[in-house]
């Protein structure tokens, strides 16, 4: 069990003064830490695959703020990329030439993509890709999956993952119920649900958005078929088929999950990876769909920041570096030999526990049963899950504070993090097996 407070004593007094500003001290939720009794450290720095809070206290780190960081904390190529694109301008809200060999990268790598349009976040890219799903249908229904998390726009609020399921507030307060009205939730992994919405609301439905691996309710990998098939229900429905690879995105491999599946959705969200750690994010995929968005068409959607040349830079960097020959191969096996570490460990303390990878990115769910969607997941050992995440932070190792996030990996993950980890999740499964 843990010898020390999960937060030193500086963390502890600087996170009680931003209580006084800040609603619930943090920008973002998940942050509070709520499941690991709500005193988060407050993090100084980041190096490699290092965090150090204002304690002084070491971590391996696998949040890598919740995915953008593939390359590891200020990794020097995109600090230098970063330097330099600040030097010419941090912002000017008129075209660019990085914006637009960046938008060729993008449409290049993803086989869903023939145009695009940068933005800030991914809450704004499932907002606006899913608002020119609707004008470029005519339709106003959407489905997505309960526990698949697509940012914070009001009528996605409805059975959402994330911080909503952390917080076990799925739905929140503050959105008109009419503004929830055209949004559909059904569990993920089940066709046979989504084609009975399809089947009720026949001509109806202007898209379905899916996190083709679900990774806001921990890691859940979709079943054989499934986006096929989820494909086939969209095409014979006239609707439109939205990967939200905000997570996925340069992630699992090089151009998204719709690479190694087979699948071309009509639309694809990007965010995380795409901005290197800087605020950036993407909507785009078919021609005539995009055509719909101003100034060609009626959809609006805008921004001030959009394709900030900072932020563009650091994208691009990070691009370049895992652009490389075999990158995704090398780092995914480096996982899976962590992952099979860990296993062995789980087995030796006799835990049962579900382990998910897909690339670079992973998850696990203290259960003896498969996890294929929301309800499996929420029926996971919690209290277990809390016991593991508290001893693995006190030993040195950096998770998400929720049962349901997903974990990643970074190439500046190496033997010595691995070695690390494995000390920490020896202690960390004792103190899981309770
Ligand atoms: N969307 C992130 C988790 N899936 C949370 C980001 C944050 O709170 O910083």
């Amino acid at each position: 069990m843990p010898t020390r407070a999960l937060t030193g004593p500086r963390s502890q007094a600087l996170f009680k003064k931003a209580l006084r500003r800040i609603p619930g001290g943090v920008n973002s939720p998940v942050r509070a830490w709520k499941r690991l009794g709500g005193k988060p450290p407050v993090i100084a720095r980041g190096a490699g695959a290092w965090l150090t809070d204002v304690d002084g206290r070491r971590y391996v780190d696998y949040v890598l703020s919740w995915g953008p960081l593939i390359h590891g904390h200020a990794h020097p190529a995109v600090v230098r990329a970063i330097t330099r694109a600040a030097k010419d301008g941090t912002s000017f809200g008129a075209p660019t030439a990085a914006e637009g060999s960046y938008a060729e990268t993008l449409c290049a790598a993803l086989p869903g993509m023939d145009q695009v349009r940068l933005v800030n976040s991914g809450t704004e890219a499932t907002m606006s890709a899913l608002r020119v799903a609707r004008a470029a249908t005519g339709r106003d229904l959407i489905i997505k999956c309960d526990g698949c998390y697509h940012g914070h726009a009001d009528h996605l609020l409805v059975a959402a993952g994330s911080g909503c399921a952390t917080l076990g507030q799925p739905d929140s307060a503050g959105v008109p119920a009419a503004f929830t009205a055209c949004t559909i939730s059904v569990p993920y992994n089940d066709l046979a649900a989504a084609e009975r919405m399809f089947t009720r609301n026949r001509g109806r439905i202007a898209a379905f958005i899916v996190e083709p691996v679900a990774g806001n309710m921990g890691l859940v990998l979709p079943q054989a078929g499934y986006l096929a098939g989820l494909r086939a229900l969209c095409t014979a429905h006239g609707a439109l088929l939205v990967f939200d690879e905000v997570m996925t995105g340069f992630r699992t491999a090089w151009g998204g999950y719709q690479r190694l599946c087979g699948v071309r959705p009509d639309l694809t969200c990007l965010g995380k990876v795409i901005g290197g750690g800087l605020p950036l994010a993407a909507y785009g995929g078919r021609r005539d769909v995009m055509a719909h968005l101003a100034p060609l068409g009626q959809c609006y959607q805008a921004g001030t920041l959009s394709g900030n040349p900072v932020a563009v830079a650091a994208g691009a960097a990070t691009l370049a570096l895992a652009a490389k020959p075999g990158f995704y191969a090398r780092q995914g096996a480096a996982l899976t030999a962590l992952l099979s570490g860990l296993r062995e460990l789980a087995a030796e303390a006799g835990v049962a526990i579900q382990f998910a990878q897909s690339g670079t990115m992973w998850g696990f769910f203290f259960s003896d049963r498969p996890v294929v969607d929301y309800a499996t997941a929420a029926a996971s050992d919690v209290e277990r899950w809390r016991r593991f995440c508290a001893a693995m932070i006190a030993h040195g190792v950096y998770l998400a504070p929720s049962p349901f996030e997903a974990a990643f990996w970074s190439a500046a993950h190496g033997p010595r993090e691995v070695r690390a980890t494995l000390k920490a999740a020896r202690l960390a499964f004792a103190a899981a097996a309770g």
